[in-house]
């Protein structure tokens, strides 16, 4: 294995054990937190889905691609209204800001049916999707996610007229830092389980429904994307449109063009402003920086501490 010496630097300038990617660590329904689990730690009351793993789920076809790695069902449901803003907090594995800036966030929904979400198995769901977000349209070339890294929260509002039920909301973040090898894309989907009120009639069109894994290939041009790090170049959002029934959702169009200088999209569905003081581009943790140094297959070595790559990279030296 060749690392480079930054790897090293990096490490001791980072002394956390634990390896960053991320997971989410909150859900707010119009202003009230709900807690989630921390990967592997004893689960409580939730009704955000807990995964054992804060590593991203790698390949289009991978099971755990629908709530994230060997997520198990929570016990709550929690109450939410159609047009509720809904912000999820994605936090680093070590409790950091979230590590990534590249790629497209995306949510879906699915109907539990009857049942409370408690009692349903994601593997079932027919999925539509509510909104996505690709890079910014102030003329930055800044994709959205760049704002979780600033400490952010991601932003999603329930369709306004959304039919009352059980409901699965997942929210995807798709890091593409390694998207221009096959394969390199790295997918990190939250679910969280509601129950909405209301009298609302909307709901999806049988075509707009899709299962996960099955929605997205690892052909996708936003998945396996050589122009990630383009910052003009046109984004083709994976997966099916947004529901014809959601009457906002950000970029609804299946594809995000950013025209430098472009004014500011409409704000529904966006990300929070960033936090005063934190400036983007400079704050890349050194997780990240190593990835883009590192060959892909060494680049996310899953369950494996930085204790132990900082010893192989003494060996290596
Ligand atoms: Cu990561």
């Amino acid at each position: 294995m060749l690392f480079k010496l930054p790897l090293l630097t990096c490490a001791f300038a980072l002394p956390s054990l634990v390896a960053a990617h991320g997971f989410v660590r909150s859900v707010t329904i119009n202003g009230k937190a709900y807690q989630g689990n921390v990967p592997n730690a004893f689960a409580k009351a939730s009704g955000i889905r807990q995964i054992n793993d804060v590593g991203p789920v790698k390949g289009a076809g991978n099971i755990a691609i629908n709530c994230g790695q060997n997520a198990v069902i929570a016990t709550q449901s929690l109450s939410a209204n159609p047009g509720d803003k809904i912000e999820f907090d994605w936090a680093g594995g070590d409790g950091s800001n979230w590590p990534h800036n590249t790629g497209p966030m995306l949510t879906y929904m699915a109907s539990c049916g009857s049942v409370s979400c408690d009692k349903f198995n994601a593997i079932n769901a027919k999925w539509f999707k509510i909104q996505q977000v690709g890079r910014k349209t102030d003329g930055s070339g800044q994709w959205a996610q760049q704002d979780l890294m600033n400490g952010a929260k991601a932003v999603v509002n329930l369709p306004s007229n959304l039919a009352p039920g059980n409901y699965l909301i997942r929210h995807e973040i798709i890091a593409l830092h390694l998207a221009t090898s096959f394969g390199g894309a790295e997918f990190y989907p939250s679910c969280a389980q509601l129950k909405v009120g209301g009298s609302g009639s909307g709901s999806p069109n049988a075509n707009e429904l899709v299962s996960l894994p099955g929605a997205y290939s690892d052909n996708d041009p936003g998945i396996f994307d050589m122009d990630t790090f383009n910052p003009s170049a046109k984004y083709t959002f994976p997966g099916p449109p947004i529901a014809s029934f959601v009457t906002s959702g950000a970029d609804k169009a299946s594809f995000n063009v950013v025209a430098p200088g472009a004014a500011p999209a409409s704000d529904s569905g966006a990300v929070a402003p960033a936090p005063v003081g934190s400036q983007a581009g400079d704050e890349e943790p050194c997780d990240d920086m190593d990835e883009e140094t590192r060959p892909v297959d060494a680049a996310h070595p899953t369950r494996r501490s930085r204790i132990m790559r900082d010893l192989e990279v003494e060996i290596a030296q």
